[in-house]
């Protein structure tokens, strides 16, 4: 293993997780925290730790300067940016390999490739992977050039920004009436949110399913799929449970998507791991998106395949070719992971403060990835994710009964969580029956808003 030291760039349950595969491979961490951060349980843990400056992010985990020179003054090898802050930044991963560190990632230019939604799309659909019908590359200042494209997409349509993702900067339109004015003020918000106000469009998708597909690669003309996720059930473009396998997914479905990902993989020389995003419809895959880091919902592929993802990063970024062939990857059982955040189960708020009891649920099947602990105190400065439950049942009904027990079991004092809503989500008939789209959620809770009010 030429890894010996690994800096890790992020905080809470990630950096904790991060630190555990490394730990178990014999390498050495170095912890970097802002101010507020100093009694996070992976600092504690850590070989070493750096402060890098105050609570905001903007002075600490998005400073690349100081995490850079914590690198340097711990002689450590590689960093790890964990998923949000600095993991989709381009220029950071560009910074840490001039510097002479391993980002712990893809290459520089490839992260800048699925950063641009054009150009993502264009090179996605080139390697051979479908993708929604669309203007097929960004729009121009022609009203009338744009109508034909929106003609040709039929109604409704959706007008995106190439720089945005995630849920920022879209819009839908559903007349030819009201196109030029949503094109022109999207591009407004793009160059307000992302500098740069390039759009692209495509056809809107009224009733999709989320539907995401692991990929691991090396590098070195190696690629494999790792299956599918479902992420359907969300609120606002934050998920709040996903799943895996995705229910209704056949295993030949799986197989087809599955490589068409891992030979776009090799086509783009990708390295790591990453997320191809579809929208999914009426059995058919629309690619939307790539996500080049590890993210927030891996544990559930790792739960069904066995598969430790964040010790194939390590392995990969030393240099390693994958030891996992395609036929090696065997799926079993159901996976759920429900994400708990320090917030109210009714109106969202955040709820930071100090957790005064802390249970975590146990038994077959049922894993915690989290950071917190009793008199550890919620700062109100970072996302109000404070943890994982993560189950895995021999089929879904399986993991649904494990999961409503370690909801059951689970005690967070001192802070609101979202436990309630998330034990209110297993018990409903829809989720139940499984394989819903993006909008049951939201719809299901603005039934119960109604509800609430009417009822007094
Ligand atoms: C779409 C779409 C429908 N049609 N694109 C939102 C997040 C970003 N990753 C892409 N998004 C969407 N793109 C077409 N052509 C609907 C969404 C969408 C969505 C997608 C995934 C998960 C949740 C969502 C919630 C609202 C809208």
């Amino acid at each position: 293993m030429p890894l010996d030291k690994v800096v890790i760039a992020n905080r809470g349950e990630i950096a904790l997780r991060i630190l555990r595969a490394c730990h178990a491979l014999g390498i050495r961490t170095v912890a970097v925290h802002s101010t507020v951060d100093r009694n996070l349980k992976h600092v504690a843990m850590a070989d070493e730790s750096v402060c890098i400056g105050p609570a905001p992010s903007q002075k600490s985990y998005l400073d690349m300067a100081s995490i850079i020179a914590a690198a340097e003054v711990t002689d450590a090898q590689a960093i790890h940016p964990g998923y949000g802050f600095l993991s989709e930044n381009a220029d950071f991963a560009e910074r840490v390999e001039q510097s002479g560190f391993i980002f712990i990632g893809p290459r520089a230019e490839t992260i800048r490739l699925m950063g641009d939604k054009v150009e993502a799309i264009r090179a996605m659909k080139e390697a051979g992977v479908p993708c929604v019908p669309g203007s097929g590359g960004p729009l121009g200042d022609d009203a009338a050039t744009n109508v034909k494209i929106a003609r040709g997409i039929g109604y409704p349509v959706i007008v995106k920004a190439a720089g945005g993702g995630g849920g920022r900067g879209m819009r839908v339109v559903h007349t030819e009436a009201a196109l030029p004015t949503a094109i022109a003020t999207t591009k407004q918000e793009a160059l307000a949110a992302f500098s740069n106000d390039m759009v692209y469009m495509e056809k809107f998708l009224e009733n999709p399913r989320h539907v995401e597909i692991q990929v691991l690669a090396d590098g070195q003309g190696h690629a494999i799929h790792l299956g599918e996720r479902d992420c359907s059930m969300q609120r606002r473009h934050q998920k709040v449970v996903e799943e895996a396998p995705a229910p209704g997914i056949t295993p030949e479905q799986r197989a087809e998507i599955g490589r068409v990902c891992t030979e776009a993989c090799l086509r783009i020389g990708y390295r790591g791991a990453g997320t191809f995003e579809f929208l999914y419809e009426d059995g058919r895959f629309y690619f939307i998106e790539m996500n080049t880091r590890i993210q927030v919902e891996h544990p559930v592929t790792e739960m069904v395949t066995g598969i430790d993802l964040v010790r194939e990063q390590l392995m990969i970024a030393s240099g390693k070719p994958l030891s996992i062939r395609q036929q090696d990857v065997v799926l079993a059982g159901h996976a759920i992971e429900c994400r708990i955040n320090a917030e109210d189960p009714e109106t969202f708020m955040p709820s930071p403060g100090l957790i005064a009891h802390f249970h975590a649920p146990g038994g077959p099947g049922v894993r915690v990835d989290s950071h917190i602990y009793e008199g550890y105190r919620v700062p109100a400065n970072y996302d109000s994710m404070i943890g994982k439950l993560i189950v895995h049942g021999a089929d879904r009904a399986q993991a649904i009964a494990r999961m409503r027990t370690a909801l059951s079991e689970m005690v967070v004092d001192g802070i609101r969580t979202n436990i309630p809503l998330q034990q209110r989500i297993l018990a409903d008939a829809g989720f139940q029956q499984g394989g819903q789209n993006i909008h049951y959620l939201e719809k299901r809770l603005a039934e119960r808003r109604d509800t609430t009010l009417s009822i007094g």
